[in-house]
């Protein structure tokens, strides 16, 4: 019998298909490894694949360490993270997961447009904290009928947001790489002029490079006092510092936000605030999305080691 293909498991996938990774591959794992440098230098020559996301860096040095590499299968949509160039130099494929987990993704973004507009996060401290025995009703909201949602990367899943919003009875504009001749949305050709015309700025682009610092002051000046930033992305699009400040001044009147500059150690100014949502980077966090996601890892892997066509190269 071949020996099984030994994996670095950078970052883990769900229990059900570590299971059947354990089973096909002899795992390595450097998430669980006391001197992860140490596991490297030990076990680096012969790992043919590796398991992570895009949300931890896989640096050219790194991959330097595996001069065997035939693939990188991510557990993750994005791969910002992931010198992606220096695979491709090598010829090594990247695998990501795209579609299976764009419904969930939209939808949290949907929910948090309704909480940073209808306060509910704000509403839920209220009665824990005893503030509507005490005060009396809470001041009232804005509602998201009639509004405008700009959306900053009109893929995939941007789309699945227009379309939810638009359910909403929200108008929609976008800002992208390129105006698109298929949508019936405004297209604006700067991230400014989208958040001036726009309540509701979502960010739904990719993160890495062309995205960072997208959202500066400027930006956020032009979303103004009245307008909310939505951000399911990547903490990288968005000037952080600057973004605080807005919240700190009401030079915005809110923010949601699903992901940071630093997480999970995020910058804790944030707590103060009650103008701004807080999640644990949860838009793909469900039980389905998961097994899913996990389950493109384990296909792509068993594909490759196969011979046969990737499922979802990058
Ligand atoms: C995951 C994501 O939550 O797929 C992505 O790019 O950001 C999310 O689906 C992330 O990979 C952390 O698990």
């Amino acid at each position: 019998m071949a020996a099984k293909p030994d994996i670095l498991v950078i970052i883990p996938v769900r229990p059900v298909q570590m299971k059947m990774l354990e089973e096909a591959y002899t795992l390595h794992r450097y998430d669980k490894a006391e001197d992860p440098d140490a596991l490297l230098a030990e076990v680096g020559e012969k790992i043919r694949g590796i398991v992570t996301m895009g949300i931890s860096p896989l640096t050219k040095e790194t991959m330097a360490a595996m001069p065997n590499l035939e693939i990188v299968a991510l557990g993750s949509v994005g791969y910002d993270t992931i010198d992606v160039e220096a695979c491709g130099a090598r010829g090594i494929p990247v695998t990501n997961t795209p579609d299976v987990l764009t419904d969930d993704v939209a939808d949290l973004a949907m929910a948090l447009t309704f909480d940073t507009l209808r306060g509910y996060s704000r509403g839920e401290r209220y009665v824990r904290e005893g503030q509507w025995r005490d005060e009396g009703f809470m001041a009232p909201t804005t509602s998201l009928t009639g509004k405008t949602m700009g959306i900053v990367g009109l893929g995939r899943i941007g789309k699945a947001i227009a379309r939810r919003a638009e359910a909403f009875e929200m108008a929609i504009a976008y800002h992208g790489r390129r105006q698109q001749s298929d949508v019936p949305y405004a297209f604006h050709e700067t991230p400014a002029g989208l958040a001036s015309a726009s309540d509701v700025l979502m960010l739904a682009c990719p993160g890495g490079d062309a995205t960072r610092g997208l959202v500066t002051r400027a930006v956020l000046d032009a979303l103004g006092p009245d307008g909310h930033l939505v951000n399911i992305s990547r903490g990288s699009v968005v000037d952080e510092p600057e973004l605080l400040k807005a919240l700190q001044e009401n030079r915005i009147a809110g923010a949601a936000l699903d992901v940071f500059e630093n997480e999970p150690d995020i910058d804790e100014a944030f707590f103060v605030l009650d103008n701004v949502v807080l999640q644990p980077h949860v838009g793909s966090a469900t039980r389905e999305t998961r097994g899913a996601m996990a389950q493109l890892v384990v296909d792509n892997l068993a594909a490759h080691f196969a011979g046969k066509p990737l499922l979802t190269p990058v």
